[in-house]
């Protein structure tokens, strides 16, 4: 089959031609309907050997959805062609932590190693993708898996950032987004259908803050001097009660320090690795800053119920499994609307 590998560190992906892989006891074999891109591949392919505590080579694509292609022995309950989305941080499966659904949160995650399939483990960046286990599956019911791919990162990451916070989110208050990539896009949907929030968003390319305006923003800026003198003047001078940074860069880190209200709170949730820093004079006053990282089982389970709601829609653009560098390619150069999804098998 085919395969989008990661062969060498600092080095792009190759499309190789590998094995099918057979499904052992209590394992999973689908059929990938839909792969996609996420930023963080990038780092993945750019940080040094010995950043990632991960072995090469491996198959990329960490946020997957398909069809149950065939079981291991043992496994029972999922039927052949059932559409599925693959909960895509794979923990021990075991501990007090993966016990509760937040396998992104392994107790165990140091002496694993690899985050999942497609991080250190054999991702969906191919025709089919190999799981350890059922417990990574929640059913898609009738969304098709070519596009509901983002759902599971790009969805999950955004919706478990802002479910955490739904508190601070009550009539008049608002929500800042910054950066409408590939999981800002989602958050300004999520954020629309999950809370009553003015939501602002915020990017540098005018076709981004369109696809906000399209998805329900209700004011858009671009990220410039003026940004935050403007979100102070969208919000009566109390500034935003969530600031998002799906950038994590230290303009936008700035930025999300200066316009975060008194009581707000940050959450850094793009990796781009700036710093932010915190003390007296730094913050607004109880203005906590939080680094969430993907989301849980259960939390998938609620993002497949919105979408299949038709309450959240990620925009996604297809690319064939072939053209996965030229994918990579657009998004490093900001030229994605939305998400890029890869189709191993192009219907
Ligand atoms: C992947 C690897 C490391 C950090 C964060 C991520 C996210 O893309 C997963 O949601
Ligand atoms: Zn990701
Ligand atoms: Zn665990």
């Amino acid at each position: 089959m085919r395969a989008v590998r990661l062969t060498a560190w600092q080095h792009e992906p190759e499309i190789l031609d590998i094995p099918v892989p057979e499904p052992g006891p209590g394992q999973v074999l689908i059929k990938v309907a839909g792969a996609g891109v996420c930023h963080s591949d990038l780092h993945v392919m750019d940080w040094p050997e010995g950043a990632l505590p991960y072995e090469i080579p491996f198959t990329l694509g960490h946020e997957t959805a398909g069809w149950i292609e065939q079981t291991g022995a043992g496994v029972e309950g999922w039927s052949t062609g059932e559409a599925v989305a693959v909960y895509g941080p794979w923990g021990c499966g075991r501990c007090h932590r993966c016990a509760q659904g937040m396998e992104n949160y392994c107790e165990r995650a140091q002496e694993i190693g690899a985050a999942g399939g497609g991080l250190g483990r054999d991702g969906g960046m191919a025709e089919y993708m190999l799981l350890p286990s059922p417990r990574l599956l929640v059913p898609l019911g009738d969304l098709d898996p070519r596009t509901a791919a983002p759902l599971t990162d790009a969805g999950l990451t955004s919706y478990h950032a802002i479910k955490r916070s739904l508190h601070r989110l009550t009539p008049g208050s608002t929500a800042l987004v910054i950066g409408i990539g590939g999981l800002g896009h989602v958050a300004v949907e999520l954020l629309k259908a999950l809370s009553p929030a003015t939501v602002i968003a915020v990017d540098t390319a005018p076709g981004k803050l369109d696809l906000a305006k399209r998805l329900g923003a209700d004011h858009t800026l671009p990220g410039d001097q003026d940004t935050e003198s403007r979100v102070r003047d969208l919000t009566s001078g109390r500034g935003a009660n969530l600031v998002l940074d799906f950038v994590g860069g230290q303009q936008t880190l700035a930025l999300a320090a200066a316009c975060a209200s008194v009581l707000g709170e940050v959450a850094i949730v793009g990796l781009a690795g700036g710093d932010l820093p915190v003390g007296v004079g730094r913050l607004p006053f109880e203005c906590p800053v939080s680094v969430p990282y993907w989301g849980s089982r259960p939390e998938l389970m609620e993002v497949v119920a919105l979408a299949r709601q038709r309450r959240i829609t990620p925009h996604v653009e297809t690319f064939p499994l072939e053209q996965a560098l030229e994918a990579y390619r657009r998004m490093r150069e900001g030229e994605l609307a939305g998400r890029a999804v890869l189709l191993p098998h192009p219907a």
